[in-house]
């Protein structure tokens, strides 16, 4: 009999909203953790006999269509796969939080920036963004770091990148930007570049990515470690306090262990040698109870302080420069937790910037106005519906209660006929919270409907030539060395030549240079040498030579915080130092060393040529020919007349001294172990590999910072100290 129905009926949404709050506590994903029982069982949980065996007629017959054992655990396989996110496709993720250190309240009422020292869980997902799934961690690429942060007041996703600025000022423009950047699409070449043409045809045609194009081609596209990358929020957002009274706000992370990056050959090298290099070092790190850290900082300004700038804050192509506007530390965000599940949480987890929490608010940037139709529309594909939000990585930890219902995949069972609002049947339940709820801040909308740029956003070149302006001389190396690279891999030489028009409106040295290695000659350069060469002698002259002076730029000619070479903090932890034993190594030696660099925080990994031990307590987890220089910070060759000897056999001893000296990273040696650094030749080529533009000025090496902690006489480029002897 069905159930009496009455208006006093009590409604179970209470009931069904435990559920999901017992599922959801604290975002523990061990609620819906399926740890492996003892008794296979299928799907359905019928207890199965044995599933490597499908069911056949007869021994050697014919397979049966019967065997529902088989369909289901095929069929399943089969399906395995979900679309990868159109960019940002290759990840990785870890779990931590994030605690205040000093309230905003004087800004904002949302509790996450108010509450000090309260703990609020976060998921960070970092990407690289044009390649494929299983591309590599390495390439000349933005980098993505989205926060999401699983508030008392619901989730706030803070979805940003490791570079201040986009390519683009208009989300319409966004599809355009990807298929230039992704593979060619007739011959799907090349995978996760931008050196190819029809990125710099795109560039070339869209000025306003000029800003950007210098950042991606600076040191910082290729950094050395996730916790080495600077995360910033990009768009100017909007904090409202208690009193309905806005402040405008920029979110930056800045890295505890500083802004760290690879150099170019490093990273290619990498790629091929150890794809997964970023994500193995945060798994590593973590899994060794280790912790990422960043400090959360705000830049604080009103919109009359803003409307006085040469520049729009609603740009994302412009930054608002530190030296205007102070970047204060406010909170630290810690990973700590590697994921259970890959799939399940990095793959699953869906970041959307429309996810704000009362206290935040958005602006007008039509970049970000554009993020926030985007980001929901594309979970519903890629993870196949609208219920995507009751996967356990993607729930808030507070209490969800609403009247949406249905979908595919459902998971929430809610009791009850009232699924509609206002209703008398449940009281009017949920209710509406009023001014305790999100309230959108009023801001004042007028003016006729227009598909038109603001003039306000019309400089292209300003913020270009600040950020050239406040790099080093090193900087501007690479950043030119990089452009030659990007743009001599175009084919067509008028894509090569319009871009020189650009550069050369950033700065004429800049574009001299690249300009020279792509055998070219600006207009009003005088006549060319063969092959378009120009006297290099003076070319870091030039570099650090006085730029033109800049507009949109705040009046700035320099602004602090751009460079990487300056005022970013040096430390030897996390930094990884392959030693090179064999056998009849001097043990003692080597875990005095050992023991020095676990002390300072770096870590020591033992590379011989086979695995095992080598001697007593000295056990090699790696060999000369399964490893590369470029996957460690250091190289250390250990002491002991017969393992020297025998090092001495393998080209790849000599190959770590070099291949480390060539990216300027420290080299030391214990006893004998100098035989092998002296033996590579190094010696000889101190000056020359200085001056290679490709390494890195040994100033920036952690030449000190290493040395001290490993007690050994190491050596990198032309500012390091001797080689060990
Ligand atoms: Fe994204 N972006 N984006 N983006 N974005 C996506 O969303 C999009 C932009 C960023 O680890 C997609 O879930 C538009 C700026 C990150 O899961 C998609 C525009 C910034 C991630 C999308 C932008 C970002 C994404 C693909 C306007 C830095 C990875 C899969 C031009 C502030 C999040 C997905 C993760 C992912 C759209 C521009 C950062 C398609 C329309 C600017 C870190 O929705």
């Amino acid at each position: 009999m069905a159930p009496k129905r009455t208006l006093s009926t009590p409604l179970s949404l209470d009931d069904a909203q435990k559920q999901v709050d017992n599922l959801s506590k604290a975002q523990d994903l061990s609620a819906n953790t399926t740890e492996s029982g003892a008794m296979l069982t299928d799907n359905m949980g019928h207890p199965v006999s044995d599933d490597q065996n499908s069911l056949r007629a007869g021994e050697r017959g014919p397979t049966l269509m019967e065997d529902f054992l088989f369909r289901e655990k095929i069929s399943h396989f089969d399906h395995e796969r979900i679309p990868e996110r159109v960019v940002h496709a290759r990840g990785a993720g870890a779990h931590g939080y994030f605690q205040l250190d000093k309230s905003l309240e004087q800004y904002t009422h949302a509790k996450v920036l108010t509450e000090v020292g309260v703990k609020t869980p976060v998921f960070v997902r970092f990407s690289t963004v044009g390649g494929s799934r299983g591309s590599m961690d390495t390439p000349r690429d933005v980098r993505g770091f989205a926060v999401k942060m699983y508030t008392k007041e619901g989730n706030w996703d803070l979805v940003g990148n490791n570079m201040p600025v986009f390519f683009i000022q208009d989300a319409i423009k966004f599809p355009d930007l990807v298929h230039a950047v992704k593979p060619e699409p007739d011959r799907e070449i090349p995978q996760a570049s931008s050196a190819h043409d029809t990125f710099y045809d795109f560039i070339a045609e869209t000025p306003e990515s000029i800003h950007m194009i210098l950042w991606l081609n600076s040191d910082r596209a290729i950094p050395r470690a996730y916790a080495n990358m600077e995360g910033f929020g990009v768009h100017t957002f909007r904090l409202i306090n208690a009193q309905g009274k806005a402040t405008l706000v920029k979110f930056h992370w800045k890295p505890v262990l500083g802004v760290k990056s690879l150099v170019w050959d490093e990273a290619q090298k990498i790629g091929g040698k150890d794809p997964d290099h970023n994500r193995r070092q945060m798994y590593d790190t973590i899994d060794a109870g280790g912790t990422l850290e960043w400090h959360l900082g705000v830049q604080l300004f009103t919109e009359e302080e803003a409307m006085k700038w040469d520049f729009d804050v609603l740009d994302a192509t412009k930054i608002v420069p530190e030296d205007l506007v102070p970047v204060q530390l406010v909170g630290k965000l810690v990973l700590d937790r590697n994921p259970d599940n890959f799939f399940a949480e990095v793959e699953q987890v869906a970041f959307m910037t429309q996810n704000i929490v009362p206290g935040i608010d958005f602006t007008n940037d039509p970049l970000l106005q554009g993020r926030n139709f985007s980001y929901l529309d594309t979970q519903l594909t890629r993870l196949g519906g609208p219920n995507w939000q009751e996967l356990p990585i993607n729930r808030p930890i507070n209490r969800v209660s609403n009247n949406q219902r249905d979908g595919f995949m459902r998971h929430t069972i809610n009791k009850g006929r009232v699924a509609y609002f206002p209703n008398k049947l449940a009281g009017n339940k949920p209710a509406h919270v009023g001014a305790a709820g999100f309230v959108t801040y009023p801001a004042k909308v007028e003016g006729s409907k227009l598909r038109v740029r603001a003039e306000s956003f019309g400089d292209h070149y300003g913020q270009a030539r600040l950020f050239w302006n406040s790099m080093t001389p090193v900087e501007k190396e690479h950043i030119t060395k990089s452009l030659r690279f990007e743009l001599s891999k175009c084919e067509t030489r008028d894509v090569r030549v319009r871009m020189l028009g650009h550069l050369q409106k950033v700065n004429e040295v800049l574009a001299a240079q690249v300009a020279k290695g792509l055998g070219e000659k600006l207009p009003g350069q005088g006549d060319a040498k063969p092959g378009g060469q120009q006297d290099s002698a003076s070319e870091t002259a030039l570099l650090a030579a006085a730029t033109s002076p800049t507009s949109a730029s705040g009046g700035l000619q320099k602004a602090k915080g751009l460079s990487q070479e300056e005022g970013q903090p040096e430390s030897a932890k996390d930094r990884k130092v392959a030693v090179l034993v064999a056998d009849g190594v001097d043990a003692a030696g080597v875990k005095a060393l050992t023991d020095a660099l676990k002390k300072g925080g770096a870590k020591a990994e033992i590379v011989a040529p086979h695995l095992g031990e080598i001697a007593p307590g000295v056990v090699a987890t790696a060999t000369l020919s399964n490893t590369d220089p470029v996957v460690y910070d250091g190289v250390v060759v250990a002491g002991g007349a017969a393992a020297v000897r025998e090092l001495a056999q393998h080209p790849e001893s000599f190959n770590f001294v070099v291949e480390s000296y060539r990216h300027a990273k420290p080299i030391g040696s214990l006893a004998e172990g100098a035989e092998i650094v002296t033996g590579s030749g190094v010696g000889g080529v101190l000056r020359r590999v200085a001056a290679d533009p490709n390494a890195k000025d040994a100033a920036t090496a952690p030449v000190q910072t290493l040395s001290e902690v490993a007690g050994v006489r190491l050596a990198a480029g032309e500012g390091g100290a001797k080689l060990a002897a």
